[in-house]
Protein backbone atom coordinates (compact mmCIF):
# COMPACT_ATOMS: atom_id res chain seq x y z
CA UNK A 1 0.00 0.00 0.00
CA UNK A 2 2.72 2.19 1.08
CA UNK A 3 4.87 1.84 -2.15
CA UNK A 4 1.74 2.48 -4.06
CA UNK A 5 1.43 5.63 -2.64
CA UNK A 6 4.91 6.65 -3.25
CA UNK A 7 5.00 5.42 -7.13
CA UNK A 8 1.69 8.05 -6.90
CA UNK A 9 3.63 10.74 -5.58
CA UNK A 10 6.74 10.01 -7.60
CA UNK A 11 4.04 9.91 -11.01
CA UNK A 12 2.32 13.08 -10.27
CA UNK A 13 5.91 14.87 -9.44
CA UNK A 14 7.28 13.86 -12.84
CA UNK A 15 3.85 15.44 -14.46
CA UNK A 16 4.67 18.53 -12.61
CA UNK A 17 8.03 18.56 -14.08
CA UNK A 18 7.52 17.94 -17.79
CA UNK A 19 4.53 20.56 -17.39
CA UNK A 20 6.92 22.73 -16.16
CA UNK A 21 9.32 22.45 -18.93
CA UNK A 22 6.72 22.67 -21.24
CA UNK A 23 5.88 26.03 -19.63
CA UNK A 24 9.42 27.00 -19.76
CA UNK A 25 10.21 26.10 -23.51
CA UNK A 26 6.91 28.06 -24.40
CA UNK A 27 7.63 31.18 -22.57
CA UNK A 28 11.31 31.20 -23.16
CA UNK A 29 11.03 33.35 -26.24
CA UNK A 30 14.37 34.96 -25.91
CA UNK A 31 15.93 31.47 -26.40
CA UNK A 32 14.07 30.51 -29.59
CA UNK A 33 15.28 33.79 -31.48
CA UNK A 34 17.00 32.61 -34.63
CA UNK A 35 18.96 36.05 -35.55
CA UNK A 36 17.51 35.86 -38.99
CA UNK A 37 16.57 38.83 -40.00
CA UNK A 38 13.58 39.28 -42.14
CA UNK A 39 12.28 42.69 -44.19
CA UNK A 40 9.79 44.12 -45.70
CA UNK A 41 8.69 47.47 -47.18
CA UNK A 42 4.70 48.70 -46.73
CA UNK A 43 3.95 51.86 -49.11
CA UNK A 44 1.00 53.51 -47.53
CA UNK A 45 -1.60 55.26 -50.31
CA UNK A 46 -4.70 56.41 -51.96
CA UNK A 47 -5.90 54.21 -54.80
CA UNK A 48 -8.50 53.06 -56.83
CA UNK A 49 -8.70 49.63 -57.42
CA UNK A 50 -11.12 46.28 -58.53
CA UNK A 51 -13.45 44.29 -56.07
CA UNK A 52 -14.56 41.81 -58.20
CA UNK A 53 -17.73 42.19 -60.61
CA UNK A 54 -16.86 45.42 -62.48
CA UNK A 55 -16.86 47.14 -59.48
CA UNK A 56 -14.25 49.93 -58.30
CA UNK A 57 -12.89 51.27 -54.90
CA UNK A 58 -11.63 54.16 -54.01
CA UNK A 59 -9.55 53.87 -50.83
CA UNK A 60 -6.60 53.52 -49.25
CA UNK A 61 -4.09 50.37 -49.59
CA UNK A 62 -0.76 48.96 -49.00
CA UNK A 63 1.44 48.42 -52.35
CA UNK A 64 -1.43 49.59 -54.06
CA UNK A 65 -3.86 45.85 -53.26
CA UNK A 66 -5.98 45.14 -51.12
CA UNK A 67 -5.60 43.32 -48.58
CA UNK A 68 -1.93 43.97 -48.90
CA UNK A 69 1.23 41.97 -48.76
CA UNK A 70 1.24 38.57 -47.17
CA UNK A 71 4.67 39.12 -44.78
CA UNK A 72 6.00 35.78 -44.18
CA UNK A 73 8.50 34.50 -40.84
CA UNK A 74 8.96 32.37 -38.93
CA UNK A 75 9.13 32.17 -35.04
CA UNK A 76 11.97 33.63 -33.82
CA UNK A 77 13.00 36.08 -36.65
CA UNK A 78 14.13 39.73 -36.39
CA UNK A 79 11.60 41.55 -38.42
CA UNK A 80 11.94 44.56 -39.96
CA UNK A 81 8.88 47.01 -41.44
CA UNK A 82 10.23 49.97 -43.40
CA UNK A 83 7.06 52.21 -43.86
CA UNK A 84 7.03 54.74 -46.87
CA UNK A 85 4.11 57.14 -46.57
CA UNK A 86 4.26 58.17 -50.70
CA UNK A 87 0.69 59.84 -49.95
CA UNK A 88 -0.38 63.21 -48.96
CA UNK A 89 -2.10 61.96 -45.88
CA UNK A 90 -0.50 60.60 -42.80
CA UNK A 91 -0.94 56.95 -42.58
CA UNK A 92 1.00 54.76 -39.95
CA UNK A 93 0.81 50.78 -39.30
CA UNK A 94 0.35 48.29 -36.78
CA UNK A 95 1.37 45.28 -36.65
CA UNK A 96 -0.18 42.62 -34.26
CA UNK A 97 2.62 39.88 -34.18
CA UNK A 98 4.78 42.68 -32.98
CA UNK A 99 4.41 42.15 -28.66
CA UNK A 100 5.37 45.87 -28.45
CA UNK A 101 4.19 49.08 -28.99
CA UNK A 102 4.35 49.95 -32.57
CA UNK A 103 2.70 52.47 -32.57
CA UNK A 104 5.64 54.86 -30.71
CA UNK A 105 7.72 53.65 -33.88
CA UNK A 106 5.59 53.62 -36.98
CA UNK A 107 2.28 55.84 -36.12
CA UNK A 108 1.43 59.07 -37.44
CA UNK A 109 3.39 59.25 -40.97
CA UNK A 110 3.22 62.33 -42.25
CA UNK A 111 3.20 62.16 -45.73
CA UNK A 112 6.36 62.02 -47.85
CA UNK A 113 8.05 59.86 -44.78
CA UNK A 114 9.73 56.84 -43.69
CA UNK A 115 10.48 55.06 -40.65
CA UNK A 116 10.85 52.02 -39.61
CA UNK A 117 9.39 48.91 -37.13
CA UNK A 118 11.29 46.62 -35.69
CA UNK A 119 10.35 43.47 -33.34
CA UNK A 120 11.03 39.83 -32.40
CA UNK A 121 8.00 37.16 -33.71
CA UNK A 122 8.56 35.52 -30.48
CA UNK A 123 4.42 33.96 -30.59
CA UNK A 124 3.42 31.75 -33.62
CA UNK A 125 0.52 32.07 -35.52
CA UNK A 126 -1.17 33.81 -38.09
CA UNK A 127 -2.23 37.84 -37.39
CA UNK A 128 -3.52 41.15 -38.54
CA UNK A 129 -1.46 44.32 -39.68
CA UNK A 130 -3.29 47.65 -40.57
CA UNK A 131 -2.90 51.53 -40.82
CA UNK A 132 -2.54 53.14 -38.13
CA UNK A 133 -2.14 57.35 -38.00
CA UNK A 134 -3.30 57.26 -34.47
CA UNK A 135 -6.56 57.77 -32.78
CA UNK A 136 -9.87 58.31 -35.06
CA UNK A 137 -7.64 57.22 -38.38
CA UNK A 138 -7.39 53.88 -37.07
CA UNK A 139 -10.10 53.20 -37.41
CA UNK A 140 -11.07 55.13 -40.61
CA UNK A 141 -8.30 53.79 -42.49
CA UNK A 142 -8.68 49.98 -41.51
CA UNK A 143 -12.00 50.05 -43.04
CA UNK A 144 -10.81 52.09 -46.41
CA UNK A 145 -8.98 49.29 -46.64
CA UNK A 146 -5.30 48.89 -45.16
CA UNK A 147 -4.74 45.64 -43.79
CA UNK A 148 -2.84 42.57 -44.52
CA UNK A 149 -1.90 39.21 -42.78
CA UNK A 150 1.57 38.52 -41.41
CA UNK A 151 2.46 34.30 -40.76
CA UNK A 152 4.46 33.97 -38.30
CA UNK A 153 5.52 30.27 -38.46
CA UNK A 154 5.89 28.43 -35.35
CA UNK A 155 9.21 26.20 -34.70
CA UNK A 156 6.58 23.42 -33.23
CA UNK A 157 5.39 21.64 -35.64
CA UNK A 158 1.28 21.54 -35.82
CA UNK A 159 -0.67 18.38 -34.92
CA UNK A 160 -1.87 17.15 -37.82
CA UNK A 161 1.40 16.66 -38.69
CA UNK A 162 2.43 15.00 -35.65
CA UNK A 163 0.16 12.45 -35.82
CA UNK A 164 0.64 11.68 -39.70
CA UNK A 165 4.12 12.90 -40.57
CA UNK A 166 3.40 14.54 -43.58
CA UNK A 167 3.10 18.58 -44.37
CA UNK A 168 0.39 19.81 -46.08
CA UNK A 169 -0.90 19.23 -50.03
CA UNK A 170 -2.19 22.87 -50.16
CA UNK A 171 -1.70 26.03 -48.13
CA UNK A 172 -4.78 28.78 -48.11
CA UNK A 173 -4.17 31.98 -46.98
CA UNK A 174 -7.63 33.75 -46.62
CA UNK A 175 -8.61 36.81 -45.33
CA UNK A 176 -12.43 37.81 -44.68
CA UNK A 177 -13.23 41.25 -44.97
CA UNK A 178 -16.07 43.91 -45.42
CA UNK A 179 -16.14 47.05 -47.41
CA UNK A 180 -18.65 50.20 -46.62
CA UNK A 181 -20.02 52.41 -49.15
CA UNK A 182 -20.11 55.59 -46.26
CA UNK A 183 -19.18 56.23 -42.89
CA UNK A 184 -22.36 55.71 -41.59
CA UNK A 185 -22.89 52.43 -42.46
CA UNK A 186 -19.41 51.59 -41.24
CA UNK A 187 -20.65 52.81 -38.00
CA UNK A 188 -24.03 50.63 -38.25
CA UNK A 189 -22.19 47.20 -39.27
CA UNK A 190 -23.90 47.51 -42.24
CA UNK A 191 -21.69 46.66 -44.63
CA UNK A 192 -22.22 46.51 -48.95
CA UNK A 193 -19.64 43.59 -49.24
CA UNK A 194 -17.85 41.19 -47.84
CA UNK A 195 -15.02 39.19 -48.99
CA UNK A 196 -12.43 36.44 -49.36
CA UNK A 197 -8.71 38.62 -50.14
CA UNK A 198 -10.21 41.35 -51.68
CA UNK A 199 -13.06 40.40 -54.37
CA UNK A 200 -16.80 39.30 -54.10
CA UNK A 201 -16.75 35.77 -54.96
CA UNK A 202 -13.25 35.80 -56.00
CA UNK A 203 -12.88 32.33 -55.28
CA UNK A 204 -16.40 31.17 -56.50
CA UNK A 205 -14.86 33.14 -60.38
CA UNK A 206 -11.73 31.43 -59.95
CA UNK A 207 -11.87 27.95 -57.77
CA UNK A 208 -9.20 26.24 -55.44
CA UNK A 209 -8.07 23.24 -57.10
CA UNK A 210 -7.42 20.45 -54.82
CA UNK A 211 -7.94 16.46 -54.71
CA UNK A 212 -9.81 14.12 -52.41
CA UNK A 213 -7.44 12.93 -49.94
CA UNK A 214 -5.29 16.50 -49.58
CA UNK A 215 -4.70 17.89 -46.24
CA UNK A 216 -5.54 21.79 -47.04
CA UNK A 217 -4.45 24.07 -44.25
CA UNK A 218 -6.42 27.43 -44.18
CA UNK A 219 -4.71 30.78 -42.38
CA UNK A 220 -7.73 32.19 -41.73
CA UNK A 221 -7.76 35.68 -40.94
CA UNK A 222 -11.04 38.09 -40.20
CA UNK A 223 -9.94 41.63 -40.28
CA UNK A 224 -13.77 42.40 -39.92
CA UNK A 225 -13.70 45.75 -39.59
CA UNK A 226 -16.62 44.55 -37.84
CA UNK A 227 -18.49 41.21 -38.58
CA UNK A 228 -18.06 38.15 -36.51
CA UNK A 229 -16.99 35.29 -39.08
CA UNK A 230 -18.60 31.64 -39.40
CA UNK A 231 -15.70 29.91 -41.60
CA UNK A 232 -17.27 26.84 -42.81
CA UNK A 233 -17.08 24.14 -45.39
CA UNK A 234 -20.21 22.84 -46.78
CA UNK A 235 -20.21 19.17 -46.56
CA UNK A 236 -16.65 19.02 -44.14
CA UNK A 237 -15.77 19.44 -40.72
CA UNK A 238 -12.55 20.66 -39.92
CA UNK A 239 -10.53 18.17 -38.28
CA UNK A 240 -7.44 20.04 -36.76
CA UNK A 241 -8.30 23.74 -35.71
CA UNK A 242 -5.59 25.86 -33.62
CA UNK A 243 -6.94 29.68 -32.50
CA UNK A 244 -4.62 32.19 -33.57
CA UNK A 245 -2.24 29.82 -35.27
CA UNK A 246 -0.69 28.55 -32.46
CA UNK A 247 -0.05 24.91 -32.59
CA UNK A 248 -0.86 24.68 -28.70
CA UNK A 249 -4.27 25.69 -29.25
CA UNK A 250 -5.61 22.85 -30.40
CA UNK A 251 -9.27 21.62 -30.72
CA UNK A 252 -10.61 19.04 -33.24
CA UNK A 253 -13.74 18.36 -35.73
CA UNK A 254 -15.88 21.55 -35.50
CA UNK A 255 -18.07 22.57 -37.99
CA UNK A 256 -16.78 25.88 -38.10
CA UNK A 257 -14.41 28.51 -36.42
CA UNK A 258 -16.33 31.64 -34.68
CA UNK A 259 -13.66 34.63 -35.99
CA UNK A 260 -14.29 38.12 -34.52
CA UNK A 261 -12.72 40.85 -36.29
CA UNK A 262 -8.93 39.97 -35.93
CA UNK A 263 -9.34 36.56 -34.78
CA UNK A 264 -7.56 33.84 -36.81
CA UNK A 265 -7.22 29.79 -37.24
CA UNK A 266 -4.90 27.44 -38.49
CA UNK A 267 -7.17 24.69 -40.06
CA UNK A 268 -5.93 21.55 -41.41
CA UNK A 269 -8.66 19.43 -42.90
CA UNK A 270 -8.66 16.37 -45.64
CA UNK A 271 -10.52 17.22 -48.47
CA UNK A 272 -13.29 14.13 -48.04
CA UNK A 273 -14.55 13.71 -51.50
CA UNK A 274 -14.62 14.99 -55.19
CA UNK A 275 -16.63 17.72 -55.30
CA UNK A 276 -17.29 21.48 -55.03
CA UNK A 277 -16.90 22.13 -51.28
CA UNK A 278 -18.19 25.80 -50.69
CA UNK A 279 -16.00 27.57 -48.16
CA UNK A 280 -18.71 30.13 -46.37
CA UNK A 281 -18.86 32.68 -43.79
CA UNK A 282 -21.78 30.84 -42.22
CA UNK A 283 -23.89 34.02 -41.31
CA UNK A 284 -25.56 33.79 -44.60
CA UNK A 285 -27.74 37.30 -44.84
CA UNK A 286 -25.24 39.42 -43.29
CA UNK A 287 -22.01 38.01 -45.23
CA UNK A 288 -21.96 35.04 -47.47
CA UNK A 289 -24.74 36.57 -49.84
CA UNK A 290 -22.89 39.77 -49.88
CA UNK A 291 -19.48 38.13 -51.69
CA UNK A 292 -17.68 35.67 -48.82
CA UNK A 293 -18.52 32.40 -50.10
CA UNK A 294 -15.48 30.22 -52.63
CA UNK A 295 -15.20 27.17 -53.72
CA UNK A 296 -12.73 24.23 -53.58
CA UNK A 297 -12.55 22.27 -56.29
CA UNK A 298 -11.79 18.97 -55.26
CA UNK A 299 -11.08 16.45 -58.48
CA UNK A 300 -8.50 13.50 -59.14
CA UNK A 301 -6.77 15.31 -61.62
CA UNK A 302 -7.10 18.95 -59.82
CA UNK A 303 -3.42 20.80 -61.21
CA UNK A 304 -1.40 21.24 -57.58
CA UNK A 305 -0.38 24.82 -56.99
CA UNK A 306 1.07 24.35 -53.67
CA UNK A 307 -0.39 27.30 -51.66
CA UNK A 308 -3.43 30.56 -52.43
CA UNK A 309 -2.12 33.94 -51.24
CA UNK A 310 -4.01 36.50 -49.39
CA UNK A 311 -3.29 39.13 -51.09
CA UNK A 312 -5.34 41.68 -53.45
CA UNK A 313 -5.97 41.29 -57.22
CA UNK A 314 -3.20 43.15 -58.95
CA UNK A 315 -5.86 44.26 -61.74
CA UNK A 316 -5.77 47.46 -62.74
CA UNK A 317 -9.08 48.91 -61.90
CA UNK A 318 -11.70 48.72 -64.66
CA UNK A 319 -11.89 51.33 -66.73
CA UNK A 320 -15.74 52.01 -66.99
CA UNK A 321 -16.96 50.68 -63.51
CA UNK A 322 -20.71 50.00 -63.28
CA UNK A 323 -20.54 51.00 -59.43
CA UNK A 324 -17.70 53.03 -57.86
CA UNK A 325 -17.53 52.44 -54.38
CA UNK A 326 -16.04 55.34 -52.33
CA UNK A 327 -16.94 55.24 -48.80
CA UNK A 328 -15.06 58.91 -47.99
CA UNK A 329 -15.47 60.44 -51.11
CA UNK A 330 -18.34 61.16 -53.44
CA UNK A 331 -18.51 57.41 -54.98
CA UNK A 332 -21.20 57.10 -57.61
CA UNK A 333 -24.83 58.39 -57.47
CA UNK A 334 -26.89 54.92 -58.15
CA UNK A 335 -24.70 54.12 -54.84
CA UNK A 336 -24.54 57.17 -53.55
CA UNK A 337 -28.21 58.98 -54.28
CA UNK A 338 -28.89 61.73 -54.08
CA UNK A 339 -31.41 63.00 -51.13
CA UNK A 340 -34.09 65.48 -52.78
CA UNK A 341 -35.82 67.84 -49.86
CA UNK A 342 -38.66 69.82 -50.19
CA UNK A 343 -39.43 73.21 -48.88
CA UNK A 344 -39.86 73.24 -45.32
CA UNK A 345 -37.92 69.83 -44.74
CA UNK A 346 -35.31 69.72 -41.76
CA UNK A 347 -31.90 69.31 -43.17
CA UNK A 348 -28.71 68.01 -41.67
CA UNK A 349 -26.20 66.47 -42.39
CA UNK A 350 -23.99 63.94 -40.96
CA UNK A 351 -20.12 64.06 -40.37
CA UNK A 352 -19.96 60.28 -39.97
CA UNK A 353 -16.71 57.83 -40.37
CA UNK A 354 -14.82 60.28 -42.00
CA UNK A 355 -17.73 60.96 -44.69
CA UNK A 356 -20.43 63.17 -45.11
CA UNK A 357 -24.16 61.47 -44.86
CA UNK A 358 -25.98 61.98 -46.87
CA UNK A 359 -22.91 62.44 -49.38
CA UNK A 360 -25.33 64.09 -51.96
CA UNK A 361 -28.04 66.43 -51.05
CA UNK A 362 -30.97 68.33 -53.48
CA UNK A 363 -32.51 71.50 -51.50
CA UNK A 364 -34.52 74.20 -52.91
CA UNK A 365 -33.71 77.64 -52.92
CA UNK A 366 -33.71 79.36 -49.37
CA UNK A 367 -33.41 75.97 -47.42
CA UNK A 368 -31.04 76.26 -44.30
CA UNK A 369 -28.69 72.80 -44.21
CA UNK A 370 -27.57 71.75 -40.90
CA UNK A 371 -24.09 69.59 -40.79
CA UNK A 372 -23.52 67.97 -37.66
CA UNK A 373 -20.49 65.84 -36.09
CA UNK A 374 -21.59 62.34 -35.54
CA UNK A 375 -17.92 61.20 -34.92
CA UNK A 376 -17.02 60.51 -31.34
CA UNK A 377 -13.01 61.00 -30.85
CA UNK A 378 -12.73 64.17 -31.13
CA UNK A 379 -9.22 64.60 -29.17
CA UNK A 380 -5.72 64.92 -31.11
CA UNK A 381 -5.49 66.83 -34.75
CA UNK A 382 -5.01 66.10 -38.71
CA UNK A 383 -5.38 62.27 -39.55
CA UNK A 384 -5.93 61.38 -35.64
CA UNK A 385 -9.12 62.81 -34.86
CA UNK A 386 -12.86 62.92 -35.82
CA UNK A 387 -13.22 66.53 -35.78
CA UNK A 388 -14.10 67.75 -38.77
CA UNK A 389 -15.56 71.05 -40.98
CA UNK A 390 -17.34 72.13 -44.36
CA UNK A 391 -14.81 73.96 -47.06
CA UNK A 392 -16.40 74.88 -50.23
CA UNK A 393 -13.61 73.89 -53.23
CA UNK A 394 -16.00 74.09 -56.41
CA UNK A 395 -19.16 75.92 -56.60
CA UNK A 396 -21.16 76.97 -59.54
CA UNK A 397 -23.32 79.56 -57.37
CA UNK A 398 -23.00 82.26 -56.01
CA UNK A 399 -22.24 81.55 -51.81
CA UNK A 400 -19.01 80.95 -50.18
CA UNK A 401 -18.83 79.66 -47.20
CA UNK A 402 -16.84 77.91 -44.70
CA UNK A 403 -17.65 76.32 -40.97
CA UNK A 404 -15.34 76.39 -37.97
CA UNK A 405 -13.85 72.54 -37.01
CA UNK A 406 -16.55 70.89 -34.95
CA UNK A 407 -16.31 68.96 -32.10
CA UNK A 408 -18.62 65.70 -31.42
CA UNK A 409 -22.46 66.69 -31.88
CA UNK A 410 -21.29 70.13 -32.78
CA UNK A 411 -23.28 71.79 -36.00
CA UNK A 412 -23.02 74.52 -38.44
CA UNK A 413 -25.80 76.14 -40.08
CA UNK A 414 -25.84 77.34 -43.81
CA UNK A 415 -28.72 79.49 -45.78
CA UNK A 416 -28.85 78.79 -49.57
CA UNK A 417 -30.73 81.69 -51.32
CA UNK A 418 -29.56 81.42 -54.64
CA UNK A 419 -29.59 78.30 -57.11
CA UNK A 420 -26.04 76.51 -57.95
CA UNK A 421 -23.54 73.67 -56.38
CA UNK A 422 -21.80 73.73 -54.15
CA UNK A 423 -18.90 70.45 -53.82
CA UNK A 424 -17.01 70.72 -50.41
CA UNK A 425 -14.59 68.85 -47.86
CA UNK A 426 -13.52 68.45 -44.85
CA UNK A 427 -10.06 70.45 -44.56
CA UNK A 428 -8.30 67.84 -42.42
CA UNK A 429 -9.64 64.85 -43.91
CA UNK A 430 -9.21 66.38 -47.68
CA UNK A 431 -10.41 63.11 -49.42
CA UNK A 432 -13.96 63.58 -47.69
CA UNK A 433 -16.43 64.92 -50.05
CA UNK A 434 -19.77 65.93 -49.84
CA UNK A 435 -22.09 67.94 -52.46
CA UNK A 436 -25.00 70.51 -52.10
CA UNK A 437 -27.33 71.41 -55.40
CA UNK A 438 -29.37 74.10 -54.77
CA UNK A 439 -32.39 74.06 -56.36
CA UNK A 440 -35.23 76.72 -57.69
CA UNK A 441 -38.41 75.02 -57.12
CA UNK A 442 -40.54 77.90 -58.29
CU1 LIG B 1 -3.70 54.98 -43.45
Amino acid sequence: MKSRAFSLILLMLAALLLLSGCTNQTRNRQANRTGVVQRFELLTQSDTIPIGDGVAFEGFTFNGIMPGPQLMVNEGDTVEITVINVDSVTHGLSVHAANTQTSAHVGNIPPGETRVLTFYADYPGVYMYHCAPGGHGIMAHTMGGQFGMIVVEPKEKYQMEKDLSREPDLRVYLIQHEVYADGRDFFDGKALYVMFNGETFRYVRDPIPARPGDYVRFYYLNVGPNLTSTFHAVGGIWDYIYYGGNPRNLMEGTQSVVTGPTDSWVIDWKVPDEGSFLLVSHAFGTQAIKGAVGVLDSRQDSPRVGSISSEGPTDPPPVDPKRFVSPFGLGSDTLDVPVRYRDGDQIQIQMVGNSYYPKRAEVPVGSTVRWINEDVFDMLEGERTGKHDVVVVRADGPERFRSELLMHAETFEFTFTEPGSYEYICSIHPYMRGLITVVDTQ
